[in-house]
């Protein structure tokens, strides 16, 4: 296989697709160029069963403030669950697999049950309204889907906070959304043992919190702190309660949740996604980028902690009518071979995954998927970071056995769904490339100065020039933020233009390949960093007088977090390896052990422009062990550069 080489979608594959070729795909994308409205109001009335009809297809007379689908109404958790109940009952929602191997199937009619059960009892013994802000901290059990979709039922605002953030983390997140309802578990269980959520939920709320309930999910059913009038336990109340819940109607605008992410500055931002946009993308990619189809099974290894968890192991496979599966444990437990006995077992069709865990897969067992029956698999996904062709190429021929397609998936949290993608069935792929923008989404490569459209080969923004249904609509509490991080000057056409904050090239066939972020954002496997939120949290350790904060290649995790940290006290580190522990304590402490360095070198000063600005890119070239070319000159102190580039090696 050589970089250059193209892979023609697979015949067979092709035929029943639903997008069969690249002719279709350019019928699709002409014809929203011609009505962009009309586009998209056609598959809002054939994709979503509304309650009452939208009068408005989009309203951009505020923009970037933008309403999609105004005057209609409808209910998400409806959308994903009671229309299918006439034809679909009894077909397998979501299928469980348990750490430990445990298998559950939740066929629609019980999804409905369990959800509205949930939803009354958010309703009846907690108070919750339309609006409110309920957080999930949850690890990966139904009962997590069961609480997005009980919100949803409600009209409430779910919030779901990873697993793996701390209590301080968690903590902000609360306070920022005002939540008044945590959705918890005890814990879970992580390769065969259990380990614990509820005493992080405990710390987060010592003090002022606006939270006054906490549902508690036993799963492992270990000991936990209960403290009365406060906590409660799911499994006790759920019998009680109806298993009707009469939908909430809902605005198309009506929020459906937020969802955390990091930016370059500050504190991470409350991404808020609202109702009938979202949804109906959510479906929409699900079914031209993973061609689901009525019989498939279908496997997203996320965290529904993660975007990639909300749009497309919940929500849209769910809208779709599809069996998607949900993932408790370790990828690699009790070896590599986990995820290929899942899919022989399952006999899943489209397996949906990040480069991160491909690498670690192809790193721990090469072989592996031979060892296992893989034929059911069509479509494989890639999705979080750049993927290197080493990857793909393993990806392509050990586990798709050189016939299924790689649909390299670029997306954000932002824009609650992907933008830029192969189409299994259409498009000739070239290898580590996410090919072209989806039919229906303006995505271009634009110069940040000009706003021109790049040539080939000339670096650029990844930028979306028309809004899109299933877009951002604000960072919840701040206006300003939301303009200011997303949309720059740039307007296309006296319009604001969407900046993802990535870097992207066309090459000479128009592809488009993804370069990374242009901003102080590091991939860590597949999920964002902040480097102000690294450095924040380093900075409270008492003798830290100055940090920054930059990525640098790692070989598993795509991006690895290097600090360079200038101790207060002049006489050096006392004890480094103490200090490092330290350091790193309060990181687990702050944010969690999602952002722990990998390298800490302990700086003698920072290289600084005169008027106090540090110099990250010489601090990036550093870490990589590349020559410095910058003009350090006008540097507040030029031989700094050269210090710690001798301390770095
Ligand atoms: C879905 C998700 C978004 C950032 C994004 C970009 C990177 C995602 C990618 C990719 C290259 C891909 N990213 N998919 N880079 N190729 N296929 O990951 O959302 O957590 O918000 O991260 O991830 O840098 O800006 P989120």
């Amino acid at each position: 296989m050589s970089e250059k080489q193209v892979f023609k979608p697979n015949r067979a594959f092709a035929k029943d697709a639903r997008i069969k070729n690249m002719c279709e795909y350019h019928e699709l994308q002409d014809k929203a160029m011609e009505d962009y409205e009309g586009f998209w109001g056609d598959f809002a009335k054939e994709k979503i069963d509304w309650i009452e009809p939208f009068t408005n297809v989009l309203d951009e007379s505020k923009a970037p403030f933008v309403k999609w689908f105004d005057g209609g109404k409808l209910n998400v958790a409806s959308q994903c669950i009671d229309r299918h109940l006439d034809t679909r009952k009894n077909k397998a929602a979501i299928i469980f697999e348990g750490d430990r191997g445990d298998v559950q199937t939740i066929t629609y009619l019980d999804l409905y049950k369990h959800v509205n059960r949930f939803a009354n009892l958010l309703k009846e013994d907690f108070g919750v309204k339309k609006g409110d802000r309920v957080i999930i901290y949850m690890p990966m059990i139904p009962e997590a889907a069961y609480a997005m979709l009980a919100c949803a039922r409600i009209g409430a605002i779910h919030s779901i906070v990873f697993g793996g953030f701390s209590s301080e983390a968690l903590k902000d997140r609360i306070e920022d959304a005002e939540a008044k309802v945590v959705i918890t578990a005890d814990g879970a269980f992580r390769k065969e043992k259990p380990y614990m959520l509820k005493p992080v939920v405990d710390a987060a709320l010592e003090g002022n919190t606006p939270v006054k309930k906490v549902i508690v999910v036993q799963r492992n059913f270990e000991d936990v702190e209960w403290v009365a009038g406060r906590d409660y336990s799911y499994n006790e109340m759920i019998e009680q309660k109806s298993s009707i819940c009469e939908p909430e109607v809902m605005d198309s605008e009506d929020p459906l949740f937020l969802l955390y992410t990091s930016g370059s500055t500050g504190k991470p931002k409350g991404v808020q996604h609202n109702s009938a946009g979202y949804i109906l993308w959510a479906q929409m990619t699900m079914e031209w980028v993973f061609d689901v189809k009525e019989n498939d099974t279908y496997w997203c290894t996320a965290d529904v902690g993660w975007i990639t968890g909300h749009t497309y192991i919940v929500y849209g496979p769910l809208a779709m009518g599809a069996t998607t599966v949900m993932f408790e444990g370790v990828i690699t437990f009790p070896d590599a071979g986990r995820p290929w006995s899942m899919v022989e077992n399952h006999r899943i069709n489209q397996f949906y995954t990040a480069p991160t865990a491909i690498r670690v897969l192809h790193k721990m067992g090469e072989h592996e998927p031979a060892k296992y029956d893989m034929s059911s698999l069509k479509v494989l996904g890639t999705v979080g970071e750049p993927i290197d062709p080493p990857a793909w190429k393993w990806y392509y021929e050990e586990v798709g056995q050189s016939k299924c397609a790689i649909v390299d998936t670029y997306w954000q949290t932002e824009t609650g769904g992907h933008i830029v993608s192969p189409l299994p069935g259409a498009t000739p792929i070239k290898p580590a490339c996410a090919t072209f923008p989806l039919p229906g989404i303006m995505a271009e490569i634009l110069d940040p100065e000009t706003g021109e459209k790049v040539e080939a080969g000339e670096k650029g923004y990844m930028c979306v020039t028309r809004p899109w249904p299933s877009q951002i609509r604000g960072v919840w509490g701040d206006e300003e933020r939301y303009v200011k991080s997303y949309f720059g000057d740039v307007k296309k056409d006296g319009k604001p233009v969407y900046f993802t904050g990535d870097g992207a090239v066309y090459d000479e066939d128009g592809y488009i390949t993804i370069t990374g972020r242009t901003d102080d954002v590091i991939n860590v496997s597949g999920h964002r960093m902040g480097t102000a939120e690294v450095e924040a949290a380093i900075k409270k350790h008492p003798n830290v007088a100055e940090v920054a904060v930059v990525g640098k290649p790692h070989p598993l995790k795509g991006e690895g977090i290097f600090a360079y940290i200038v101790l207060k006290s002049d006489d050096g580190v006392a004890d480094e390896v103490e200090e490092v522990k330290a350091i790193n304590n309060i990181i687990k402490h702050e944010i969690g052990n999602i952002a722990l360095c990998d390298d800490m070198v302990f700086a003698p000063g920072l290289p600084k422009t005169r008027s106090g600005k540090i110099m990250r890119r010489i601090l990036r070239a550093i870490a990589k062990g590349e020559e410095i070319t910058q003009d350090i000159s006008t540097l507040e102190d030029p031989s700094i550069v050269e210090k710690i580039a001798a301390m770095v090696k």
